[in-house]
Formats: C-alpha cells, structure tokens, sequence
C-alpha cells in the first residue's frame, strides 16, 4: 500500500532553536518510520524580510546540516528556489486567494509591527507561497508547530476552494501538532514565542549553542517569585522550562512535579540544564560531520530537488490546465 505523504518546510534565517527542534525537526524525524516525507528548506520565504545576501546561502546549508544531523534523511531535502513550481503555484493560488483571508493571518500582524515601514508586499503573500509548497505534493499531513496551524488552514482553504471552482486538482492537508513542545516559550519573555528573529541573548537555545551558554541561559530564564517546581498555566516562566524538561526527558508531568518536590528553582534550572545539554549533544556532533564538506552538501541538496521535482511540475501542470492557462 502507498504511505501517505508528510511535508514541511524551514526557514534558513537566524540561528535554529530548540523551539524549532522540539515543535518541528524532532517530529519530522519520527514521522518518516510512517509517511513517505519531504522537506523543504523555504529560502523564497526568507526573502519575505530583509537578508545579507551573504548569509543566506551560508544558513541554507547550516539549516540542512541541521536537518541532516537530527536525522532526517538527506534524500528527503530540497531547497525551495530550486523548483521553479513553488514561485509559479503560489501566483496562481494568489489569484485565489481573498484579501479578506491573508488580512486574518496573525504571523503577518505580529511580523508586520516588527519591520513597520518596510513591510514588502511578499511577506503579506507569505501563506500562498506556503499553500503552493504544501499542495504541489499531494499531501497528507503537515507536521508544524501552533504557530503555523492557521496557515496550513488557508492551504486547506484555498485547495478546497480551487477545486469546487476548477474541479478536482489538489489533496486536502491535515496539519499534525506535536502534544509536547508545540509551542516553547522565550526564556527572557515567557509571553512570547521562541523566535529566530528575535536577537537578545538570553531569549532561545540554540541548537548549536555549547553546553555553557546552556547552562547560562537558563539559570537566568525568567520565573517568578514562588518556589514550588509545578506545571500551572498561570506561572508562565516556570511552566515553559517545565514543558522543556518535559520534552527532553520523556517523563510524564506528575513524575517530574515529584522528582523536584521541595527543590526549588536553582536546582530544577540546574538539572534542565544537563537534560538539554545531553539532548543535543547526539546532534551537535554530527552536525560537524554532516557539514564538513560543504561542497558534498550542496549536491545532496540539488540531488534531493531533482528527485522531488516531476511530482511539482506534474501537480502545476495540473493547475495551470484547470485554469485554462497557456
Ligand atoms: P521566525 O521567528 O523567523 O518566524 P521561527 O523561529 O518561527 O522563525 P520557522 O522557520 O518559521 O522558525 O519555523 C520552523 C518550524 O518550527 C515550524 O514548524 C514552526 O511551527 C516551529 N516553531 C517555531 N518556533 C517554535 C516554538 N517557539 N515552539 C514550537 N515550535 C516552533
Ligand atoms: N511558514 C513555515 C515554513 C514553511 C512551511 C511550508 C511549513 C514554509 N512552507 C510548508 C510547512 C509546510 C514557518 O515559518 N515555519
């Protein structure tokens, strides 16, 4: 029997942070026992905000090093810019695509206020891209963290209604939300996302950090002024490096509110500490390895595209006849 397809995509900008890693790489790992998957390194949606032209070739290989040495099957990974179809799809859903829905979208709102007067048309068009990707593959799931489940809704959307308008052209997505590490908090800013574009130092972990910039990271995470080492909502600073613990350690809630009963913070940030460190360490091993000749990167980069491109070209193909185009 045919399995059925995961995709997802990362964006090579910023450093990589264990937000990414818990919400999105670690899932995709595991998911590729079960689906046929494919992931994309979306350089198109990088672009969307400003970037040193110097950097981002160099972040595109660091993002698939990452991948690489995470796990994931270097077969299974493109580069976005690659395949001419994602730029040519995501035109023709635009023209599918309300205003209405792209003013809902609340990534736009929340980066919109960050770069104010240089908000580029793209970045507001930045789910159709998206939908373009997701849909070029016939798609089953789409494993993201919870910030990108409304845009995997208007990929749902729009293929819905491109297909009530045009006929039957594109598979219906699910996205797929891990239950532990969907969502990880900034350790500087517990009301917030952990975000690559934010740059204070203490804000995220990054995948690539060393065991004592770990360490320092955390014992100055933000918490409160209470004691007890519980996982409640309202203690959000406390809650998201519990829900960290959680995530790196497998345990269950109740076994690690008994392991730190009566401990206090110092000591929980402390064993967190080591919970991470050990966490990576497999990863930032091979991470040297994976990347040690970037050349080699590079072809399995451009091998992964040839490989994944006449399923594109067939599903806009597709979509371009529906529409009646050329
Ligand atoms: P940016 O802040 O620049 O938008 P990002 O940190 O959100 O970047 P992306 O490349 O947009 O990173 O996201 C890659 C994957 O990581 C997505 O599936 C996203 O849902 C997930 N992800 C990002 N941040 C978090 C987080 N704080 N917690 C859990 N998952 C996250
Ligand atoms: N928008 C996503 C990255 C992304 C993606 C995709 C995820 C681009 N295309 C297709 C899943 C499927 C993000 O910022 N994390």
């Amino acid at each position: 029997m045919k399995r059925r397809r995961a995709f997802s995509g990362i964006q090579p900008t910023g450093n990589l942070h264990i937000g990414n890693y818990l919400g999105a790489i670690r899932q995709w790992v595991a998911l590729q026992v079960e689906f046929e998957s494919i992931f994309c390194v979306v350089d198109l949606h990088a672009i969307t905000v400003p970037q040193d032209p110097r950097v981002l070739k160099g972040k595109i290989r660091e993002t698939a090093g990452i991948l690489f040495a995470s796990g994931i099957d270097p077969k299974t990974v493109f580069v976005q810019s690659h395949i001419c179809a994602h730029a040519e799809l995501a035109w023709i859903l635009n023209c599918n695509i309300p205003m209405g829905w792209l003013n809902r979208m609340t990534q736009f709102k929340e980066k919109s206020q960050r770069q104010r007067e240089r908000v580029m048309a793209g970045l507001f068009d930045y789910p159709a891209l998206m939908a373009a990707d997701i849909l070029l593959y016939e798609t089953d799931i789409v494993p993201v963290g919870e910030d990108q489940k409304q845009h995997v809704e208007l990929a749902r959307d729009v293929a819905q209604v491109f297909n009530a308008t045009y006929g039957l052209t594109f598979k219906i997505p699910e996205p797929l939300i891990p239950e532990a590490g969907a969502r990880i908090m900034g350790l500087d800013d517990p009301g917030k996302k952990m975000s690559k574009s934010e740059d204070r130092p203490g804000h995220a972990i990054y995948l690539l950090d060393p065991p004592d910039a770990i360490r320092a990271k955390i014992m100055h995470a933000t918490t409160d002024s209470l004691r007890d080492v519980r996982f409640e909502e309202s203690r959000p600073g406390i809650y998201n490096l519990l829900v960290i613990y959680e995530a790196f350690s497998g345990l269950s809630r109740p076994d690690i509110e008994a392991r730190f009963e009566g401990r206090g913070y110092a000591d929980f940030k402390r064993e967190l500490a080591e919970v991470v460190i050990a966490g990576l360490n497999p990863l930032q091993s091979r991470y040297q390895e994976v990347t040690a000749d970037p050349a080699f990167l590079d072809s399995q980069l451009a091998e992964g595209g040839n490989r994944v491109r006449p399923l594109a070209e067939k599903a806009l193909r597709l979509a371009k006849e529906r529409m009646g185009l050329g």
